[in-house]
């Protein structure tokens, strides 16, 4: 067998499958390898593996024979249902919904045909059972030969990931039979924190879609989904303790909640996919819906001597706003499994607090001066002493690191402000805090022209710091605001775009080439489309299955 070793060679690797695609061409013809006029149906992965080797040896696979079996001496079996739920996915990838994608039609004589993937789980402990986590073991390797196909995980989590790879490396050769070459791959993410922000309070987004883009963001090995479910605009998440917030702060209280069930079925959704769900109650700022459904809750603005009747941010001097966020974050606290809770504390207006007479003497009596971070850092402080009362961890904007607010060690830093972000990166870091990066990835601004580049380029430890602080970078969020978007334009206006973030937080940091990862993307983004995803293009082209 002729292996060509193609390590952490992307191009090289997509050369030699999309050679193979086309029928054997000879040295010259490759070389001349011009990426935006290739036809886009080829085997491409994305995010790239670690290290992959691809030989031109090749297998058919056809729809009637081919099994995904638990591995012998696999820690998870039958019983598991997350990985036979995986199984069924990862099938129905590889040859298609409809059955009739044609198994024998056109096998090649001579051609050895795969029958089997086997996967098996190593880990005494597979956590079948369990929710994904910050520390959650997401490597697998993969092997594919002539004896059988092989992918091996110590958790259930690397097995979804190498399951999504498997399905990626299948692809239709010359005379339309599905086909996958010998292949070694060993992976695991570079970052372990890799996330997309979405955000249904400025518009409500249905469930249905809620659920398309966590089946999408597995595509991608993303693994975090977080929720950020309330703002200003409304408050559609239902609380059992306080049911008047989404009944009077929601659009709609009947149509544009989050029920219980809602929640229930996101987060066990995203389970089954190897996704947490971390959802972001933002206070003080950002809260305007929070006060239809919770009297005294918000600060009443002052015009001269007398309120305006309308209000600012959470009101931070009254006993009764920590009794309420004590019990609502005890209820958040086991509505959501996930170890972190995003606290939000970002864009605080201190107009409304100005205003207000009982405020300003509170300041006075606290010695706080004219300095109203240090009132926003009060509150806060006695948030996260509150919500650590819960035993959960908790992420916060940076602006309540800026301030000075005291942290647990294992606050997780969200940096967000465009600019001077590698600085900040650096500062938060030299504390000694995690963080992860959003300011390059705000996908929600958009721009004439391929902008996924500009995503894709963005090398998260390009800051100034010690090797330790660089470890405490654990990953980054792609955001998609709501402002703009509703169910109507979310998925086109995400992806292909939030792949880029993807590869840039799983691959290892020398992948960078720009040509390969176009014709990569391309590809992955008409894979995504076959899979009944509405992901816009990068640029002139064709799908070989176009958007039905
Ligand atoms: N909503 C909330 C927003 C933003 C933030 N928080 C935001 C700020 C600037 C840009 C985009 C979005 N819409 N709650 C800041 C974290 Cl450019």
């Amino acid at each position: 067998m002729v292996t060509r070793v193609l390590w952490r060679k992307p191009t090289l690797v997509l050369v030699l499958v999309v050679g193979f695609c086309y029928g054997r061409q000879d040295k010259s013809v490759r070389d001349e390898f011009e990426p935006v006029l290739q036809p886009p149906n080829r085997v491409s992965l994305w995010p790239l593996p670690q290290k992959v080797q691809i030989s031109d040896v090749s297998f058919t696979l056809s729809s009637s024979s081919f099994r995904i079996v638990d591995g012998t001496g696999s820690s998870s079996g039958p019983d598991c249902a997350l990985l036979q739920d995986a199984y069924r996915r990862c099938y129905e990838y590889m040859f298609g919904f409809a059955k009739k994608s044609g198994p024998n039609h056109s096998r090649r004589t001579g051609t050895a045909e795969l029958t089997e993937l086997q996967v098996l789980i190593t880990s005494p402990d597979s956590e079948c059972d369990g929710f994904p986590g910050l520390s959650s073991d997401e490597s697998y390797e993969l092997s594919v030969n002539e004896q059988s196909a092989v992918l091996t995980a110590r958790k259930v989590w690397g097995a979804l990931h190498g399951l999504e790879t498997f399905s990626q490396l299948v692809y239709e050769d010359e005379n339309g039979a599905k086909s996958i070459n010998a292949t070694k791959i060993s992976d695991f993410p570079r970052f372990a924190h890799r996330g997309i922000l979405l955000d249904s309070a400025r518009h409500f987004l249905p469930i249905k879609v809620i659920l398309a883009n966590l089946e999408t963001m597995a595509m991608n090995k993303f693994n975090v989904f977080h929720w950020h479910i309330v703002d200003d605009q409304s408050f559609p998440y239902m609380s059992q303790t306080f049911p008047d917030l989404s009944k009077k702060g929601s659009y709609n209280p009947y149509t544009h909640v989050y029920t219980p069930t809602d929640v229930k079925r996101v987060v066990e959704f995203a389970r089954l996919r190897g996704i947490r769900v971390i959802p972001e109650f933002d206070t003080p700022g950002h809260t305007q819906s929070w006060g239809k459904g919770q009297t005294d809750l918000l600060t009443p603005c002052y015009s001269g001597s007398k309120p305006s009747g309308t209000f600012g941010p959470v009101n931070p001097i009254l006993n009764t706003t920590y009794d309420f966020m004590r019990r609502f974050f005890k209820e958040i606290s086991t509505v959501f499994p996930d170890a972190y809770i995003h606290l939000g504390g970002d864009e605080v207006d201190f107009t409304c607090w100005k205003s207000n007479p009982d405020i300003q003497q509170f300041m006075v009596e606290h010695g706080f001066g004219k300095d109203y971070t240090k009132l926003e850092s009060f509150y806060i402080q006695k948030l996260l002493d509150i919500v650590s009362t819960t035993s959960k961890g908790y992420m916060i904007w940076q602006e309540v690191f800026d301030n000075g607010v005291k942290l647990k060690p294992d606050t997780v830093v969200h940096v967000w402000i465009n600019g001077a972000s590698n600085e900040e990166m650096g500062n938060v870091t030299a504390a000694g805090y995690t963080t992860i990066l959003s300011a390059p990835w705000y996908l929600d601004l958009i721009s004439y022209g391929q902008d996924w580049q500009r995503y894709y380029k963005v090398e998260p430890l390009n800051f100034n710091g010690t090797e330790a602080q660089k470890k405490l970078v654990i990953g980054g969020e792609a955001c998609l605001w709501g402002e703009y978007v509703d169910g109507t334009n979310l998925t086109p206006r995400l992806w292909p775009r939030a792949s880029a973030v993807a590869e840039r937080l799983w691959s290892a940091k020398d992948v960078t080439d720009m040509s390969d990862a176009f014709n990569r993307l391309s590809a992955h983004r008409c894979r995504m489309v076959q899979r009944g995803i509405p992901a816009q293009p990068l640029l002139y082209s064709y799908c070989p299955h176009e958007y039905k």
